[in-house]
C-alpha cells in the first residue's frame, strides 16, 4: 500500500494545485504601452507524455523542464536541454513550423532567455496575446500562472521574480482537445497549437491605468449639436485621490478627475463638432490619458449602433451589412495570422469584394486584426468559440466562457468598429443550452451595453420548403442571425421554392451560407466542387435571401479556403475547407464576382436612399 501511495505521488504534476487563474485583470492597450518584445526564436521541446511537468522533488531524476536545469557535475543526469533543442518563431503556431507537428495535439515546452535591468519604481508585466490552449508560465523556475483558452490575452506581474541580468521564461502549452473546453472536442478549423500571439514585457509604474472606456451615447441622448461621451477608467489598485487627465485635443477636451476609493473615475463629456466613425469615414481621434507617471495613448472612434424594429442603425441611419466571414489564418497557405500585415492582406480582399463588415469567426481574433479593420473602415462581428456541442451543464465550462467574454470585451471595448458580440455558433437546442447561453448573453449585456448581441443560430424547419426560425434565445439577442446551407447540405434546386419566416421583430443577419469549390476546377454547374457549382449556389442563395423580411446583412462562408482536419477528401479538400471565395493561395473563384455584384447593388441602393433624404 505504501509503495502504491509513493508511486502515485510520483505522478503528481508540479503545478497540479494551480488551477487556471484566468481572473488576473488584463492590462489593456498594451500595443501603445512601453514594452520589450520577447517575440523571436524560442527553443522548444515536444513532450508527448508530460515528462517535463513533474517536480524533481518527487521524481529526482526527471527535473521538471520549467527549472531549465543544467548538469552541475559530469555524472549528473538531466535528460533535456532547451539550449540544444530546436527553435521556432514566436508568435507562431507549431503546426506550420515543424512538419512533425502538423497534426500534433499535446504539450510543447518553450523557453526564451532575456536580459533585464529592473528599476525600483516600476513594475513588469509579462503579457501573452494568446496561447492555444492550456498554458503554464514559469519565470526563473517559479510558476507564475495558468491560463486556459486559446484566443484571449493574459498577463502576470513578474517584477519580483526578475533578476538583474539573465532571466528565463518557460511556457508549457497544451492544445489537447477536451470535452469540457471551449471550443469542445469537435470544430471545423485547425487546432493550431503554441504561443500564437505576441509575448511582451510591459513596463508600468506601480500605480497605472489598467483599463478605460470611451463610448458615445446613443442618438436619443444627443442634446442639440452637443454629443455625450461616457468616460470611465480604473487603476490597477484601489487608491483614492489620484489625478487622472484625459485629453482629446481635436475635440478640445481636457479634463482632470480624482479617483474614488476604488481607484476609478467616470464622467460624461460634452463635445461638439464630432465627426463620427463609419465605414465610409473611419475617423479616429487621438486620446491621451495621464495618471502620475503613467501616460497612455489611443486612437478612438465614436459611433452609435442600435436597432429599430427590423433595422440596424449606425449613427442613427439604417445600414445593410455587406459582410464576409473570416478565419484567423494567413493568406498565403495557412498558419495562424498574427500581425497587421496578415490582417491587411485578408481585409484588402474583403474590400475588393465590396464589404463594409467582417465576421471574425469563430473566436476573438488578434488585436492587430481588429485595429486594422477599424482603420480600414470595417464594422466587426466578434465571436466567442462557444461552438456546436458545448458541455452545457458543466460550471467550469460556463466560467471558462465567461472569462473569454470578459477578456474579449476588456481588450476591445474601445474599438468603434465592433458592433456585435456574438456569444455562440450553431448550438443544438436544449434547455441546458438555453440556460447557459441566456446567462452568457446577460453577462455580455451587463459588461457592455454599447453594442449589439447576437449568435449564429440554426433554423428549425416547419415544413419542407417553409423555414421558420424558432429559438428560445431570440429574447436575449438584439439581432437574429442564422446559418443556412441551401445548395450545399441541401439541394440547390430547392432555393427558389424556399420561404423564410423570422417571427421576431428584430433585424436579421445570415451569418453563413456557401459551398465548396476547388479553385481552377471547372465543369457543369451541377458538378460538386467546380467553381460553376459554387457560382450557381451563390446566385440562387442571393435571390432567395434578398426576399427575407428584415434582412440587414450577410456574412457568407467564407473569404478564403481554410485548414480543417475534418476535410479529408483526397485531391479536392486535402485538409482544407474549400468554401472560400479565394483559394488558400489567393486565387479568386467565380462566386467572388457574384457576391461582389450583389454588394455593389446594395451599396448603390443605400447611396440612392441617402440622396433622396
Ligand atoms: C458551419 C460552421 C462552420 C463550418 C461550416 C461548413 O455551419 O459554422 O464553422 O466551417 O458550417 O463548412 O460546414
Amino acid at each position: 500500500m505504501k509503495r502504491l501511495l509513493a508511486s502515485l505521488l510520483l505522478i503528481i504534476p508540479a503545478a497540479f494545485s494551480a488551477s487556471a487563474d484566468n481572473d488576473v485583470p488584463q492590462v489593456a492597450n498594451v500595443l501603445n504601452r512601453h514594452t520589450t518584445s520577447l517575440n523571436g526564436k524560442w527553443n522548444y521541446i515536444v513532450d508527448v507524455q508530460e515528462e517535463g511537468f513533474y517536480d524533481y522533488r518527487m521524481k529526482p531524476n526527471r527535473w521538471g523542464f520549467f527549472l531549465n536545469a543544467k548538469p552541475q557535475k559530469p555524472e549528473d543526469l538531466i535528460e533535456y536541454d532547451f539550449d540544444k533543442s530546436p527553435s521556432m518563431n514566436i508568435p507562431g503556431d507549431w503546426n506550420t513550423q515543424d512538419d512533425k507537428l502538423f497534426f500534433y495535439e499535446g504539450t510543447v515546452w518553450f523557453k526564451r532567455s532575456f536580459s533585464w535591468h529592473p528599476s525600483s519604481d516600476r513594475r513588469t508585466i509579462l503579457y501573452f496575446g494568446a496561447a492555444n490552449y492550456d498554458t503554464h508560465v514559469y519565470v526563473n523556475g517559479t510558476h507564475v500562472g495558468h491560463h486556459i483558452g486559446g484566443f484571449t490575452p493574459f498577463n502576470y506581474d513578474v517584477t519580483d521574480l526578475l533578476k538583474d541580468g539573465d532571466n528565463v521564461v518557460i511556457v508549457k502549452v497544451d492544445n489537447k482537445r477536451r470535452v469540457e473546453n471551449i471550443p469542445t472536442l469537435i470544430f471545423d478549423w485547425w487546432n493550431y497549437g503554441g504561443i500564437t500571439r505576441d509575448v511582451l514585457l510591459v513596463d508600468v509604474p506601480t500605480t497605472y491605468i489598467e483599463n478605460y472606456k470611451l463610448a458615445l451615447l446613443s442618438q436619443s441622448e444627443k442634446k442639440g449639436k452637443v454629443r455625450l461621451i461616457d468616460f470611465s477608467l480604473n487603476l490597477n489598485k484601489a487608491v483614492a485621490g489620484q489625478q487622472v487627465t484625459l485629453s482629446i485635443p481635436e475635440l478640445k477636451v481636457k479634463q482632470s478627475l480624482q479617483t474614488d476609493k476604488d481607484g476609478k473615475v467616470s464622467t460624461t463629456l460634452r463635445v461638439s463638432k464630432l465627426q463620427l466613425w463609419s465605414p465610409d469615414s473611419p475617423k479616429l481621434y487621438d486620446v491621451n490619458l495621464v495618471c502620475g507617471n503613467d501616460t497612455l495613448h489611443d486612437a478612438i472612434g465614436f459611433r452609435t449602433v442600435e436597432t429599430r424594429g427590423k433595422q440596424i442603425l449606425l449613427n442613427g441611419e439604417p445600414i445593410f451589412l455587406r459582410g464576409i466571414s473570416i478565419h484567423e489564418e494567413k493568406s498565403n497557405g495557412g498558419g495562424r495570422a498574427n500581425c497587421t500585415e496578415d490582417a491587411h492582406h485578408l481585409l484588402s480582399w474583403a474590400k475588393e469584394l465590396g464589404c463594409n463588415f467582417v465576421r471574425l469567426a469563430h473566436y476573438p481574433h488578434n488585436e492587430y486584426a481588429v485595429r486594422e479593420a477599424e482603420r480600414m473602415g470595417f464594422l466587426v462581428w466578434s465571436e466567442l468559440p462557444v461552438y456546436w456541442t458545448i458541455d452545457w451543464t458543466n460550471d467550469a465550462t460556463f466560467n471558462n466562457a465567461l472569462h473569454q467574454l470578459n477578456d474579449m470585451v476588456a481588450r476591445d471595448q474601445n474599438r468603434a468598429n465592433i458592433i456585435i458580440w456574438s456569444i455562440a455558433n450553431e448550438t443544438p437546442h436544449s434547455p441546458e443550452r438555453d440556460s447557459f447561453l441566456s446567462r452568457l448573453a446577460k453577462s455580455a449585456r451587463a459588461l457592455d451595453n454599447t453594442r449589439l448581441i447576437s449568435m449564429a443560430m440554426e433554423v428549425t424547419s416547419a415544413d419542407h420548403y417553409h423555414n421558420r426560425l424558432q429559438d428560445n434565445m431570440n429574447e436575449y439577442v438584439d439581432v437574429i442571425s442564422f446559418n443556412e446551407y441551401i445548395g450545399w447540405y441541401r439541394d440547390v434546386n430547392d432555393a427558389p421554392k424556399m420561404t423564410w419566416e423570422v417571427p421576431y421583430n428584430k433585424p436579421v443577419i445570415i451569418s453563413e451560407f456557401g459551398g465548396g469549390a476547388k479553385a481552377g476546377y471547372h465543369g457543369a454547374e451541377n458538378q460538386r466542387w467546380t467553381e460553376e457549382f459554387q457560382e450557381r449556389l451563390y446566385k440562387e442563395n442571393i435571390a432567395m435571401l434578398d426576399k427575407i423580411d428584415g434582412l440587414s446583412g450577410t456574412t457568407p462562408w467564407i473569404l478564403k479556403d481554410f485548414r480543417s482536419p475534418r476535410r479529408v477528401l483526397f485531391g479536392v479538400q486535402d485538409y482544407y475547407n474549400r468554401k472560400g471565395l479565394f483559394s488558400d493561395n489567393g486565387d479568386k473563384k467565380k462566386a467572388f464576382y457574384i457576391l461582389r455584384q450583389w454588394y455593389d447593388s446594395k451599396k448603390s441602393a443605400s447611396q440612392n436612399n441617402n440622396k433622396k433624404k
